[in-house]
């Protein structure tokens, strides 16, 4: 399986030309979509969340990466949807209303995706009643919410609110994050989980879907 191996070396060197072309040639050779999905991309994917956790990767590198694998994620994903490969989980997120600081928040958003997961992004400062419509619509089982504003974060305790008014809170966990957060605010305010980072974000969430 070397063209699977290459397409992680192209993740993690942030080669997205050359994911593309490789995606398409590991298909080409007749190999199951989520194969190439599982053993190609997210392989690549994760060593990157490993060399970010560890500081041996950056927001730069991390970035690059994310855009090498939506190359091949373009190719395969017409193949995943044909072969009735299902993402491992729907993970609904967005910065917290007042808030438009989206660079972490993208960053989560990519390594997700990258995990295998369906994301629904949406975008920045999002309204708790917006958050609680994409949960519904899209039937998410998880959400996260950013802040990087110490004025906004307590803004994420309305979302939760929200949820609790109209009945949904039991139907979905809540993961929060964004540089001023702390467990104990999580705790606080009734999140399900907190991340200091996007490569502790996955492992959290894939922790969730378990
Ligand atoms: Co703003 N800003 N900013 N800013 N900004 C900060 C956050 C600030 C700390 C700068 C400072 O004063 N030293 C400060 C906040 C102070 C505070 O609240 N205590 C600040 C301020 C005050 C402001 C304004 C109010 C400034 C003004 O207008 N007077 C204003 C607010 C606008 C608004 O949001 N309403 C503002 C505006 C902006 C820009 C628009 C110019 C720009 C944002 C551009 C953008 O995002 N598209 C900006 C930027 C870039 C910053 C800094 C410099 C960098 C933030 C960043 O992207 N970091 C920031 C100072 C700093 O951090 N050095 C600052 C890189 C990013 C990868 O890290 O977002 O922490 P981070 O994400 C990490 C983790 O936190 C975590 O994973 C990520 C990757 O590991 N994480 C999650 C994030 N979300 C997560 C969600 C999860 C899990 C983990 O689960 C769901």
């Amino acid at each position: 399986m070397a063209v699977l191996e290459d397409l992680a070396s192209c993740i993690i060197s942030g080669n997205a030309p050359k994911s593309e072309e490789l995606t398409r040639q590991a298909l080409d050779e007749g190999m199951a979509p989520a194969g190439v999905l599982n053993n190609g991309l997210i392989a690549g994917m994760n060593v990157v969340g490993v060399k970010f956790k560890s500081n041996e990767f950056y927001v730069p590198e991390v970035l690059i990466a994310a855009r090498a694998m939506k190359a091949g994620l373009k190719v395969l994903r017409p193949k995943l949807a044909e072969a009735g490969v299902e993402p491992i989980g729907k993970f609904v997120i967005g910065t917290i209303q007042g808030d438009l600081h989206d660079i972490g928040k993208n960053l989560v958003s990519m390594m997700l995706e990258g995990a295998g997961f369906e994301v629904i992004d949406l975008g920045v400062d999002v309204s708790p009643e917006k958050f609680a419509d994409a949960i519904r619509e899209n039937n998410a089982t998880i959400i996260g919410l950013s802040a990087l504003l110490t004025t906004t974060m307590v803004n994420m305790r309305s979302v939760i609110e929200n949820l609790e008014k109209i009945g949904a809170r039991d139907s979905v966990k809540i993961v929060v994050g964004g540089a001023p957060l702390t467990q104990n605010f999580a705790d606080e305010i009734g999140a399900d989980g907190y991340a200091a980072d996007a490569a502790s974000a996955v492992e959290l969430v894939k922790s969730m879907v378990n």
